[in-house]
């Protein structure tokens, strides 16, 4: 790997969000996510090496906490230094714009404050055409129903991260689909299966940003 990605990777990994950033203690005075980023731009590295690494070091940092190796507060920093590389990603993601194709409105459900993820399938659903209206997260049935409402063609996209909040992904599914049945619903995020997507009653599973353009594409073609 790369020797600036690799250093891009440790920055999440440990929370190291810009050279002004005090935390962690032995990273003080050197770059962090902010600066090397821009960097690795500059250098004309592809921002989908970039975001891999990363993703990466989402992996490993959520690996340490599973094993008790570090607590809350060092994956909120991880997700902090996170958010600032996708700042300087997002420009790339959205770069394919053309007339929009629709509406995709896009949240994390009920109880599950996760963004990262559902921000990466908003960025690329975006970039590839479609006017994408985000919830933002711990988004109750009731926004989606009322968001429903207002833009009545719009297809949905639910994100949930823990399995404890796909019990609220599948009631809100549930209670989109009574209310619209003619609104396609998409759901994804670590813990989804097609298995589960398929038992709450939703149209389609996406394991991926990609997976979720290629749904809506589907559904665009068949409206
Ligand atoms: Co949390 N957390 N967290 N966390 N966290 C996980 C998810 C966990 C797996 C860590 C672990 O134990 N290994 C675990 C869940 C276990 C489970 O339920 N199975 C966990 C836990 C337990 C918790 C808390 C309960 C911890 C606590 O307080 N004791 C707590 C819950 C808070 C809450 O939500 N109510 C909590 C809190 C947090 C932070 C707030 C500190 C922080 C989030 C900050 C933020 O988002 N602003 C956080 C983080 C960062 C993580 C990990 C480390 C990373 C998640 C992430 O951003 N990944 C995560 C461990 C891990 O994933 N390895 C973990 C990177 C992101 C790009 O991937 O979100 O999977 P992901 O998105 C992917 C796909 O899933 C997919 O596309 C994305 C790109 O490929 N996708 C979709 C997602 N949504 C989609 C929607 C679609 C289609 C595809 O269509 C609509």
């Amino acid at each position: 790997m790369n020797e600036l990605v690799e250093r891009i990777g440790k920055c999440i990994e440990f929370g190291k969000i810009n050279l002004s950033s005090p935390y962690p203690q032995n990273m003080r005075g050197q770059e962090g996510a902010d600066e090397l980023t821009k960097l690795a731009l500059d250098e004309k590295i592809g921002p989908d090496v970039i975001l891999l690494a990363c993703n990466e070091a989402m992996q490993r940092i959520g690996d340490k906490f599973a094993g008790n190796e570090v607590f809350v507060p060092e994956l909120l920093m991880a997700a902090k230094a996170m958010n600032t590389v996708m700042l300087h990603l997002k420009p790339f993601f959205q770069a394919g714009k053309i007339k929009s194709k629709g509406k995709f409105i896009i949240g994390t459900v009920a109880g599950d404050l996760h963004e990262i993820g559902k921000n990466l399938v908003g960025m690329v659903v975006e970039g590839n055409g479609w006017e994408v209206m985000d919830l933002g997260v711990d988004v109750k049935s009731s926004r989606f129903i009322e968001t429903i409402k207002e833009n009545p063609d719009c297809t949905v996209g639910l994100s949930a991260l823990l399995t404890t909040t796909m019990v609220n992904m599948s009631k809100t599914v549930r209670k989109i689909k009574t209310q619209f049945p003619d609104t396609k619903v998409i759901v994804g995020g670590a813990p989804l299966t097609l298995k589960a997507a398929a038992e709450m009653g939703a149209d389609g599973y996406a394991p991926d940003p990609q997976g979720a353009v290629t749904l809506l594409n589907k559904y665009f073609a068949s409206a």
